[in-house]
């Protein structure tokens, strides 16, 4: 059995279903603490699980004794900032009682994302290597790297088999993202199409790391299907999509809707977030260890946005 924990979410809601494909629906366990929008009878099983009540996850492992894990609830950067104890709390102990259960029910393999945070204003800005100066300093950014050393800790001091890629910002049209700083690269697309217009929170230079869906789907698969002895980062793999500007964004979105505007909100403190991060990532390890490869460029992922939100 594969148990998702945080199943709910913008990438959850898509790892399932993706799962559910290969291994079947009744093999794969979505958890979260919220219901999930469909019908859980028709649409295989269901369980209300919060990560930091550690009886509720002891009687999840004893009941389903998961051969995969994939732990996926988090706070994001930008709600982390407005309650920076809860997401240490919960982006971190939810970890490490993860990490524990993994070891005591002998887990077979364990999944758990970073991001693109875990760099900071003294990280290298462009093609940001995997080794470098990090010095995250948002909440999130800081769970996310001390995550880091535990996940590698945990694969050097007792074998565990965990791996992780360092998302950049999140591309989707399935379920809402979650308060992160990446979310106007979604928002966007949205207003778009309702309105013709659409206010950033983001000013028009900032160039951060993004990514479609169905590659970071993708790529999270063939990370765990590969063979640990590929797998030479026990941290978390650094993983590039494609980097863009609201500016290039939009006008990319003009090639569907011609009278598209853009503005500016000023003052916004997602900006300073995203000032902290890479424009660019090199994912050298990634392409290197299991093959990894993007296949959704700026314009390929506009046109599949847009034609499923359309639809
Ligand atoms: C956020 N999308 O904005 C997340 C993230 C790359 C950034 O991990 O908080």
């Amino acid at each position: 059995k594969i148990v998702v924990l945080g199943s709910n979410g913008q990438i959850g809601t898509e790892l399932v279903t993706a799962l559910r494909n290969t291994y079947g629906e009744n093999n794969v366990i979505a958890c979260d603490i919220r219901r999930p929008d469909y019908d859980i009878k028709n649409s295989g099983p269901f369980e209300f699980v919060n990560v930091l009540e550690k009886e509720t996850l002891n009687a999840i492992f004893t009941k389903y004794k998961p051969s995969q894990v994939y732990l996926l609830a988090a706070l994001l950067s930008a709600t982390g900032e407005q309650n920076p104890k809860l997401a240490w709390d919960l982006n971190m102990n939810g970890l490490l009682n993860i990490l524990d259960l993994a070891i005591v029910y002998k887990t077979a393999k364990v999944y758990w994302p970073s991001s693109i945070a875990v760099f900071g204003p003294n990280s290298p800005k462009d093609q940001t290597e995997q080794f470098c100066i990090m010095d995250p300093n948002t909440v999130y950014g800081i769970s996310k790297l001390a995550g880091e050393r535990w996940c590698e800790y945990y694969h050097q001091k007792y074998g565990l088999d965990v791996r992780s890629i360092r998302y950049p910002g999140l591309i989707s049209w399935k379920a809402a993202p979650g308060g992160g700083t990446t979310d106007y690269a979604i928002h966007i697309f949205h207003d778009a199409l309702k309105k013709g217009s659409y206010a950033s929170f983001l000013s028009a230079e900032t160039e951060l790391p993004m990514m479609y869906m169905d590659d970071a789907i993708r790529g999270t698969i063939e990370l765990m299907d590969a063979p640990a002895a590929q797998i030479s980062i026990r941290s978390s793999y650094n993983f590039a999509g494609v980097s863009f500007t609201p500016e290039v964004l939009a006008a990319e979105i003009r090639d569907h809707i011609p009278d598209f505007k853009l503005t500016y909100t000023a003052n916004d403190p997602r900006q300073q977030i995203a000032t902290s991060w890479p424009r660019s990532i090199d994912d050298q390890f990634a392409t290197r260890d299991w093959g990894w490869k993007p296949e959704f460029d700026l314009a390929k992922m506009t046109a599949d946005m847009f034609s499923n939100l359309k639809s």
